[in-house]
């Protein structure tokens, strides 16, 4: 009988469990040489960071390539118009949902009360100064393209793509070589990206491994509550909302979905970098969900910097929070005002490690509340970026899926197949 392959899939399950037993194994180990120079800053650093260097190097190019084949395969402009404010009205709801979630979350759960200040170690956090609207918005064309693909500026190279392959689509028969070209760069991109996640398991152990390994376990105590209404608010997140729209605007099985996206999710949550997940996300968007490059190229990226929903969540509960912590009350209009800012910082944050606790400071200073308040969540920060990364990308899937059903586009064949995510 043929030796059953185990599918990528499972080998990333694999890989998150065992990281996880290791690092907190390796993290009661006495410190020294062997445990911090040899395990974490060792072989743990050398894993992950090989891995997530390996995705962050696919970013860029597969980035441009595909949202300029994406763009100028969608054909009209109409269309992109279409899909673009369908896709943000889509992005801007179900993050102004999050953050009312967390909201009531945060009321309800009341992490911040009860709190012994002295028991948290508080760290110094950096202020995030209100970026206006109209400054985030002529930001995102790009003064200089390939500054911006050497700076990784997503809105910018999004951008930049866009016009590339409109340019494209204007100019018909003059330039098919070169549609071509960007077609065949497209395969190739996908091809590397495929080759960088067979070293996935091994990566996502490592990252694992490494926070689990150097995480303060001492530090979590006092804010354990605060870290389960995250999650809490990031579990009914994506098991009601997601799958209920999923199931409510395409009649699709949300099971299904959750099951062929978990290699992207894993990603998600071993880096906390929605950016680093991107090459993952569009693979299996394109090969297993049956969307369309022409919109997964476009929404997908879009979603890695404007559709932060998990972050939404976090900042939610940690304003109540912090707002307990310091005793000050939160008043209907404090709370409508969180909802619009925090909305709107999610379009402004960037998807990498740690970037919504920065823009969490914009949301306090919107309200009025302590800004240093973050620096009591900052040492656990990692732990609860993880789950909300990985709610930000499922978010992006599950309005990429919706789009293309709503477009006409979307292959339930391949969506509804067995076929295992990724390379066999
Ligand atoms: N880690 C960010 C991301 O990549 C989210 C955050 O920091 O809130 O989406």
């Amino acid at each position: 009988m043929s030796k059953k392959r185990i599918g990528i899939t499972t080998k990333i399950f694999i890989g998150l469990l065992i990281g996880l037993v290791v690092g907190i194994l390796v993290h009661s180990l006495p410190g020294g040489t062997f445990r911090d120079d040899i395990l974490i800053d060792g072989i743990f650093q050398l894993l992950g960071q090989i891995f997530l260097r390996g995705i962050m190097m696919m970013v860029v190019p597969l980035v441009f390539i595909s949202l300029v084949n994406g763009t100028a395969s969608m054909g009209d402009v109409k269309k992109l118009g279409r899909v673009g404010a369908r896709t943000m009205a889509f992005y801007l709801t179900t993050t102004a949902f999050a953050i009312s979630l967390a909201l009531v979350l945060g009321y309800l759960f009341k992490p911040g009360i009860g709190l012994d200040l002295g028991s948290i170690e508080q760290i110094e956090t950096t202020v995030k100064e209100k970026t206006p609207l109209a400054q985030i918005l002529y930001e995102m064309v790009p003064r200089n393209p390939i500054s911006a693909m050497a700076e990784g500026n997503m809105l910018q190279i999004i951008v930049f793509a866009i016009i590339t392959g409109v340019g494209l689509s204007a100019l018909g028969d003059k330039v098919k070589t070169i549609v071509q070209i960007f077609e065949q760069l497209n395969e190739l991109v996908m091809k590397m990206v495929e080759f960088v996640m067979l070293f996935a398991p091994l990566g996502v152990f490592g990252l694992i491994a490494r926070t689990f390994a150097t995480v303060g376990y001492a530090a979590l105590v006092p804010l354990l509550k605060y870290i389960i209404t995250v999650y809490i608010g990031l579990i009914l997140h994506s098991s009601l909302v997601y799958s209920g729209i999923l199931k409510g605007f395409t009649g699709l099985s949300p099971i299904k979905f959750y099951k062929k996206f978990f290699p992207a999710m894993s990603v998600a949550f071993s880096t906390a970098s929605s950016n680093a997940t991107v090459p993952i996300s569009l693979e299996i968007n394109e090969k297993q969900l049956g969307v369309p490059r022409s919109i997964a190229a476009f929404t997908i990226p879009l979603g890695a910097t404007v559709n932060m929903d998990g972050t939404a969540i976090m900042q939610g509960v940690a304003t109540f929070f912090i707002a307990q912590v310091y005793n000050i009350p939160l008043d209907i209009g404090a709370m409508l005002t969180v909802v619009l800012t925090a909305t709107l910082a999610s379009i402004g944050t960037a998807g990498v490690p740690g970037a919504g606790t920065i823009m969490l400071s914009m949301v306090l200073q919107s309200i009025g509340l302590p800004v240093e308040g973050i620096g009591l969540i900052m040492g656990i920060d990692r732990l609860v970026d993880m789950g909300r990364t990985t709610i930000n990308i499922t978010g992006d899937a599950v309005c990429t899926v919706i789009i293309a059903k709503k477009e006409g586009e979307l292959d339930e064949e391949i969506f509804n197949s067995d076929s295992k995510a990724l390379s066999k």
